[in-house]
């Protein structure tokens, strides 16, 4: 015995009217309970939708380019008489899509990449289909953030389809055996990082010891700040802002609106004054796509949150159009979602820039890792109280320190030098802001 099940799309969040913008199944098509069955984009994610139940499909009721929202009927599928009319019923309804965020450097919507099996050599490897590759757009994007090239990926999905796990597989492999994902070794002479395995000890032989499982966000953010790390040629320029005045400012403010609650922090005249730099120097504005720079006419300026959880990097949109009063009370609140762990992909995507701040704890330095495809990142330790040279004597000034990583492919270190001039001449007197057109 066989049911038709009406299957509808699933809680998406709070999207709504979302296009389809590719059917992964065709009539008479058998699938498996999760397999990708259409593709949704919203303006910050894409998802697929999975299949709540295993069977075949007998009718599209949905094309490519309706809009679409919770609950929208997109097709019926045929599937073996299992369970109760209600359970399939539910099981229609249950699994929700996983949005694939806009690239950034800890999104916890992307999932994580899970554990692969044994990497096999990344031979070139005949496409699944007669030559024709068959992804959705959410794979053929992180295909194209790793580099790979899909033709030399061997499918594991249903009709010959690429999986995001089938290009973790590749590039584990390429990575293992020393090769450029999607080149063969030979095309790629001496560019594989030709890394030893990573160590593997009994830590115990040698004192006691505790495991302890990685968050989901730091396994998240691990990958991408590994990737970014040895795919970015970073270099790192530090130098000093005298924040005497704008400190002074700052507390004064605060004290006056004591009362209402209202609160300026250093973290929100920071991203104003990256605002101007970027302003200044677009080419930090931008982000590399193949062979052009996307230079970005707008400003979501991201900013690091530690939580209990590892980092996020949530952003302020069009930082440019705010006082710093929303922008400080913004960060206040998404650096709270952050650690309640309810920041969504649409708190995290778009940033154009990072700023990672540890005043508020210590340090003199320190070389942030760039968030890709950003291009840089500010990095700020504790400001602290130092004797500076006013030409005639020393005198006690708050010294802020100030560390930014960039991408040699993009910028070099002579405008990385006058992007850091910049911030210091308006973090050390911010009436300068109020110069700029
Ligand atoms: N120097 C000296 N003191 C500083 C400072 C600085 N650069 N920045 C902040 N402080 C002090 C201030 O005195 C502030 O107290 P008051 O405003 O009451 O005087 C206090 O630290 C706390 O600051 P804050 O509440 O404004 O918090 P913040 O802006 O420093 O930080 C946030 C907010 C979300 C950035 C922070 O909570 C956080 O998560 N930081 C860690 C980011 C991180 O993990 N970066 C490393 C990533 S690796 O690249």
């Amino acid at each position: 015995m066989t049911r038709l099940i009406d299957v509808t799309v699933p809680d998406i969040g709070d999207y709504k009217d979302v296009p389809v913008i590719e059917l992964l199944v065709q009539p008479g098509d058998h699938i498996a309970a999760d397999d990708p069955i259409l593709t949704l984009e919203s303006d910050k994610a894409t998802m697929d939708v999975p299949a709540p139940v295993a069977g075949i499909v007998r009718e599209l009721l949905a094309k490519v380019g309706d809009r679409v929202s919770q609950g929208s009927l997109v097709m019926k599928i045929e599937t073996a008489e299992g369970g109760t009319a209600a359970a399939a019923a539910e099981a229609a309804q249950a699994a929700p899509p996983a949005p694939v965020a806009v690239p950034v450097a800890a999104a916890p919507a992307a999932p994580p990449p899970p554990p692969a099996a044994e990497p096999s050599a990344p031979a070139a490897l005949p496409p699944a289909l007669g030559g024709k590759v068959h992804a959705s757009p959410s794979v053929r994007g992180y295909a194209r953030e790793l580099g790979v090239d899909l033709a030399q990926v061997r499918a594991s999905g249903s009709k010959g389809r690429i999986t995001r796990e089938d290009i973790t597989t590749h590039v584990k492999a390429a990575m293992s055996s020393g090769s450029v994902p999607g080149k063969t070794p030979a095309a790629a002479p001496g560019n594989g990082l030709d890394l030893l395995p990573w160590p593997k000890i009994d830590f115990a032989k040698f004192g006691p010891i505790e495991t302890q499982p990685l968050s989901r966000i730091k396994k998240i953010s691990g990958a991408n700040l590994s990737r970014n790390a040895v795919v970015i040629p970073h270099v790192t320029n530090f130098d000093e802002a005298d924040i005497t005045d704008l400190e002074a400012f700052r507390v004064a403010l605060n004290k006056e609106h004591d009362k209402s609650g209202r609160k300026l922090t250093m973290l929100a005249f920071l991203i104003k004054a990256c605002v101007s730099a970027l302003r200044k120097f677009p080419e930090f504005n931008a982000s590399l796509d193949g062979d052009n720079l996307v230079l970005k006419k707008y400003f979501h300026i991201a900013f690091a949150a530690d939580t209990p959880n590892g980092l996020v990097v949530p952003v302020i949109r069009d930082a440019d159009r705010k006082g710093l009063y929303e922008i400080a009370a913004e960060a206040a609140e998404l650096a709270k979602k952050a650690r309640d762990g309810k920041l969504g992909p649409a708190d995290m995507s778009g940033g154009c820039f990072t700023v990672s701040s540890l005043g508020g704890i210590g340090g003199t330095a320190f070389t942030p890792i760039i968030n890709a495809p950003e291009v840089a990142i500010l990095g700020v330790t504790k400001a602290q109280t130092k004797p500076v040279w006013d030409g005639q004597q020393f005198v006690p000034r708050l010294i802020l320190p100030l560390c930014l990583s960039w991408d040699h492919r993009v910028v070099d270190g002579v405008l990385a030098a006058r992007f850091l001039v910049h911030l210091q001449s308006v973090l050390g007197d911010f009436r300068r802001i109020s110069l700029e057109g």
